[in-house]
């Protein structure tokens, strides 16, 4: 309602505004989350909430009419099509020199996201979050993270004989062939309900490919844990379909401007509440990109200079090889990745052994490999354009690429295979113009105190990824889940 007062605003719905909005709902805090993204509550057309990865529809992309798929083309073939413009559920950002894909809805990248729940090496930590205890994390935060998002791990015995993961043993041979370390990685995804699946007993999920624009049935994403959670504490109201463009300080806490948005994207209301607290939590390129314009404009022109600096991309690449005719991945692949090789230390990469299920046999080994690449980028505001810019290039990738071939050049040499040349485009190699995992921009004990509050002002936070300085060594959102955790417990005892 115009002019409402709200004892805490949420800017987001993802990790850390899932995390934020439980432990302040059970501490006796009334929350309000605004989300620019659709509920995704309601089936479509077709009887299913969520498309699938093979058939794009209207619902799979944010605000475009052409679909931008992170494999662009098969065979040389382009893939991508034409698709009515909607607020559908993932974002393929366009930043300058990267890709930024990213998921919109409530629940934000849990929605879209491979599930994979990856907590890193312990002894890695202190580079990841140099001024964060790393006892307190792994001894309280990593685990009520873990335990909260549901995490598990596929049965040994089923892995070894499923039809759907023949390609990760495939990765897991060649890459022990190798003299590479082979890990099995934890989900989010119910392995027992994937079994069911592979049984037939239940309707397909991750047998059926589903998992880039959303899954239907057996992942456990936000909405079914943190938010779940925390609409049952009766004290958390949601707005999908609205989308925070102002914060700026009044008496008595923040004046905060919303567009309410048609499916259209076009903006149908204004509104403004006032907040005592505003959380951000748009993720790491919504938050930076809010927070640089919010200082240059004047609303918020206390922020430090720190505001929009140390981006990274967490040093996503993409490649796929390709394997001898006695050596087929299967047609019939799980969406859900299972398994890692790790060369970290060597090497700076960690490559996950992921899926390409596309229903028939593709003689292909696919990667998205993590590796440590140190390049950084920074948001801007561009007062000419009115628009927040990334400084960011193609070409700073190179590290990203020569960490990953630490693997995979290795991997070609043992087994006599060659890269495949037709997944990104004709004739390249490398996926090294898009992230899945955009982190930092506003970080912590830099932009923020060590706690996430926002240098400057009492009262605005930073909860989500924009706090972590660029790369994580694994996938990221437990660690964006374990840090909201923590921040949030120390928030809730030092300043309500
Ligand atoms: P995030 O989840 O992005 O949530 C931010 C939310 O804020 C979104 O719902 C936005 O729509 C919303 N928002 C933005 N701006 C506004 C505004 N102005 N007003 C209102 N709402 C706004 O942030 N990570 C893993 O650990 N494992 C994986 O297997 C994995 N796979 C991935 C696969 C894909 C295709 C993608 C895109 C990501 C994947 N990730 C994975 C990354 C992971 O999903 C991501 O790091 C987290 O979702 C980031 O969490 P945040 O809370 O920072």
């Amino acid at each position: 309602e115009p002019g409402a007062q709200v004892a805490a605003l949420v800017i987001g719905t993802g990790y850390g505004g899932s995390v934020t909005a439980l432990r302040l709902a059970q501490a006796g805090v009334d929350v309000h989350m605004v989300e620019m993204g659709m509920a995704w509550d309601t089936p479509g057309t077709d009887g299913k909430i969520f498309a699938n990865t093979t058939t794009p529809d209207y619902r799979s992309y944010w605000l475009r009419t052409r679909t931008k798929q992170p494999l662009s083309n098969f065979l040389g073939f382009p893939l991508d099509k034409d698709v009515p413009k909607y607020t559908g559920i993932l974002d393929a950002e366009e930043m300058g020199g990267i890709v930024v894909y990213q998921g919109r809805g409530v629940g934000g990248g849990s929605l879209v996201n491979g599930g994979m729940a990856v907590t890193p090496e312990r002894s890695r930590f202190p580079g990841v979050l140099p001024s964060v205890d790393a006892d307190e994390m792994y001894d309280v935060y990593y685990p009520r993270a873990n335990s909260n998002l549901g995490v598990n791990t596929i049965d040994p015995a089923w892995f070894e004989t499923a039809e759907a993961y023949q390609f990760a043993r495939v990765g897991r041979k060649q890459a022990q062939r190798s003299g590479f370390r082979f890990t099995f990685v934890p989900n989010v995804y119910d392995w027992n309900y994937m079994k069911q699946e592979a049984a037939g007993t239940v309707p397909k999920s991750a047998l059926a490919a589903e998992i880039l624009y959303g899954n239907n049935y057996g992942k456990k994403s936000l909405q079914k844990t943190y938010l779940a959670q925390a609409r049952a504490t009766g004290r958390v109201t949601i707005s999908p379909l609205h989308r925070v463009t102002t914060v700026t300080p009044t008496t008595g806490g923040y004046t905060v401007t919303i567009e309410q948005l048609d499916t259209s994207g076009a903006v149908t209301t204004t509104k403004t509440v006032t907040a005592q607290r505003v959380f951000f939590a748009a993720g790491s390129v919504g938050t930076s990109k809010l927070l640089v314009r919010l200082k240059a404009t004047g609303a918020l022109p206390a922020l430090n200079n720190e505001i929009g600096t140390g981006w990274g991309e967490n040093g996503n690449v993409m490649c796929g090889r390709a394997n001898h005719l006695w050596d087929p991945t299967g047609s019939l692949q799980s969406s859900i990745p299972t398994a890692g090789i790790d060369n970290w230390v060597a090497g700076g990469a960690f490559a996950e052994v992921a899926p390409l299920p596309t229903g028939i046999e593709t003689w292909a080994s696919f990667y998205l490999s993590i590796t440590n690449n140190p390049n950084r980028g920074r948001f801007t505001w561009n007062a000419a354009t009115g628009k927040v810019e990334l400084d960011w290039q193609t070409a700073w990738k190179q590290p990203s690429i020569t960490m990953a071939k630490s693997i995979f050049d290795k991997i070609n040499a043992t087994e006599g295979t060659i890269y495949r040349t037709d997944l990104f485009g004709v004739y390249k190699i490398w996926g090294d113009h898009l992230t899945y995992h955009p982190l930092g921009g506003t970080v912590l004990n830099k932009a923020t105190d060590n706690y996430g509050r926002l240098h400057g002002y009492s009262g605005l936070y930073v909860v989500d990824g924009a706090l972590i300085p660029g790369n994580v060594s694994v996938n990221p959102f437990v660690t964006i889940t374990a840090l909201a955790e923590r921040n949030i417990e120390k928030v809730i005892a030092e300043d309500l």
